[in-house]
């Protein structure tokens, strides 16, 4: 965890409507003052266009000393849905997809939704190798293996999961189905920090450049995108 000075409580999105005239839950996602594990869900709720506390903890003192126990896993992300709190990042990503419509149109696209946001995670396991390693001769050598045998691996994986979607017919773009999802989301969000420690590493993929440029200058996320507090992970 990156050292942490000031407090950042924001309301982000733009409506907390159905369209059914019932008031759709409060949602507070707590986490800290990064993107990390706490990004994917924030992307979820800047797609959906729905509002939620954004609620950064940057008082590294008072996580160890107050937060951590009221936590219930001692971890974050939290997500509170009026109330009440959920752990997990991927459950959270999970629920919350399922929740505004993100997750694919059948069981089979939210099985395969699904299947590209793990294949995600492995990934982000892979980079934290990199960045928690503090002996320099190590960091190296888990370097050299990102570039020469990871990066190529899941970039391989999201090519052929990408073209797979096209030549069942779906033009879209995107690697579930013919909408936006939680796996895009996840793919364009998991790249973010390795790209800018190996900005080259999606040059052999086209069609991975371009999906990339497609959720940056996606309308319901291009502000977001461009805005977003800058953090190094
Ligand atoms: N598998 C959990 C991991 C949660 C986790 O390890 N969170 C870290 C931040 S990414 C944390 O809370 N670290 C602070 C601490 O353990 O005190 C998830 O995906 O939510």
């Amino acid at each position: 965890m990156e050292s942490i000075n000031s407090a950042d409580t924001k309301t982000r999105g733009n409506n907390n409507n159905t369209g059914n005239g019932t008031a759709s839950p409060k949602y507070k996602l707590i986490y800290f003052d990064l993107r990390g594990r706490g990004e994917i869900p924030r992307l979820l709720f800047t797609a959906a266009g729905v509002d939620f506390v954004d609620e950064r903890i940057d008082d590294q003192e008072k996580w160890f000393k107050v937060l951590k126990a009221k936590m219930p896993q001692r971890a974050l992300p939290v997500l509170e849905v009026d109330g009440k709190k959920l752990s997990q990042s991927l459950t959270i990503c999970r629920y919350l997809a399922r929740e505004f419509g993100l997750i694919g149109k059948s069981s089979w696209e939210q099985a395969r939704a699904e299947e590209v946001m793990d294949t995600m995670d492995d990934l982000r396991g892979e980079v934290a190798k990199w960045i928690h390693e503090q002996d320099q001769c190590k960091k190296a050598e888990i370097e050299e293996r990102l570039k020469d045998e990871i990066y190529p691996k899941f970039t391989n994986i999201l090519d052929t999961i990408l073209k797979e979607n096209v030549e069942n017919n779906n033009r879209s773009g995107y690697f579930v189905g013919d909408n936006l999802s939680v796996a895009d989301l996840s793919v364009f969000e998991t790249f973010t920090f390795p790209l800018t420690i190996h900005p080259g590493i999606l040059d052999d993929h086209p069609e991975l450049l371009d999906h990339r440029e497609r959720i940056q200058t996606h309308a319901l996320l291009a502000d977001y995108i461009t805005n977003r507090p800058p953090r190094p992970v």
